[in-house]
């Protein structure tokens, strides 16, 4: 490999992604392995744990998962500690878990609203706070946050989704503020659309094959018309975790085929045929 490849190696690095038993914290997982880095990953259940391990298995990649629920310190703590001892010291960490709840804010409990607030912004605070004082003793650390559009724009039924990755983009840049001067870069990944799991609800066509609306929607809002796939993030996912993104720093990068540039066209211009089933990949 050229001296200038050699940058974007991960060779021997270890990369922690949480809730990566599939999903996009998958894919950014097994794109860090194909460059040379040591996968580690937490999820919330040992059945999504053991669904990962055997996921990586297949894939050839030797990954190292543990049940961790980011919410909680102690859990985290011991993680750290526990990876430390048996793979070693952390130096990529993608704060990947996260989940959403689509209700509309005057009927959201208190309740559900901390849940959301908890996993996708103090999560990413807690996780930060287990692997910073390594990486600033280390003088090295490459902190990536899974921002969203979401931490641009609202819509009807996230509130406390489109609140929590707002948060994770100032999150984001405060880690960048706070300790750049360690070497440590922290940046996000701003996905638009991507069709995995979570999102499978808004795409699920009618009982005769129609398209459903937001699916409509969205690809009318998409320049390139179409949902974006977990191939997509990964190039950018390299990226920021490499040496070859060294003074990029506080930075949301946003892989969205367009979204954010784009006032949309009117849906009913859609031409439904173009679509038809295609892009049921789910992961
Ligand atoms: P996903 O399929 O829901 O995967 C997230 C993983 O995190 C799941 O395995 C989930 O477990 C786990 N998790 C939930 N709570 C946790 C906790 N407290 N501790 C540890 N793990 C926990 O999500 P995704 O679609 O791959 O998205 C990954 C990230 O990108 C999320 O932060 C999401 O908000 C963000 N994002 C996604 C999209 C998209 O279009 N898909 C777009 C923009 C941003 P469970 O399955 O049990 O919940
Ligand atoms: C929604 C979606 C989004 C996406 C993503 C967009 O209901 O609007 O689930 O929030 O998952 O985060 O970037």
């Amino acid at each position: 490999m050229s001296d200038f490849l050699q940058k974007f190696a991960l060779t021997g690095k270890v990369a922690w992604v949480t809730g990566a038993s599939y999903g996009l914290g998958l894919a950014y997982a097994e794109a860090f392995a194909a460059v040379g880095a040591k996968i580690v990953f937490n999820d919330i259940k040992q059945e999504l744990v053991d669904r990962g391990l055997a996921e990586y298995k297949k894939k050839g990649i030797d990954a190292y998962g543990k049940v961790c629920d980011v919410t909680n310190e102690d859990d985290v703590k011991a993680f750290v500690a526990d990876v430390e001892k048996n793979v070693g010291p952390i130096d990529i960490l993608v704060n990947n878990a996260g989940i959403i709840k689509r209700i509309p804010m005057t009927e959201m409990s208190v309740k559900e609203w901390d849940q959301v607030i908890n996993v996708d912004l103090t999560g990413p605070f807690i996780c930060s706070k287990a692997v910073l004082q390594g990486m600033i003793e280390r003088r090295h650390g490459k902190i990536i946050n899974a921002c969203s559009m979401m931490s641009e724009l609202g819509r009807e039924t996230v509130s406390a989704y489109a609140a929590a990755k707002g948060g994770l983009k100032m999150l984001t840049r405060n880690i960048c503020s706070e300790y750049g001067q360690y070497n440590i870069q922290c940046n996000a990944i701003g996905p638009g659309y991507i069709a995995t799991p979570q999102t499978a609800p808004l795409r699920k066509r009618d009982e005769d094959g129609s398209m459903a609306p937001f699916d409509r929607f969205i690809r009318s809002k998409t320049p390139a018309q179409r949902w974006g796939h977990t191939e997509d993030l990964q190039g950018l996912a390299v990226f920021l975790a490499s040496e070859a993104s060294d003074f990029i720093n506080g930075q949301v990068i946003y892989i969205d085929g367009g979204i954010l540039a784009y006032l949309g066209q009117d849906p009913s211009n859609l031409d439904e045929s173009k679509f038809a089933a295609e892009e049921e990949e789910e992961i």
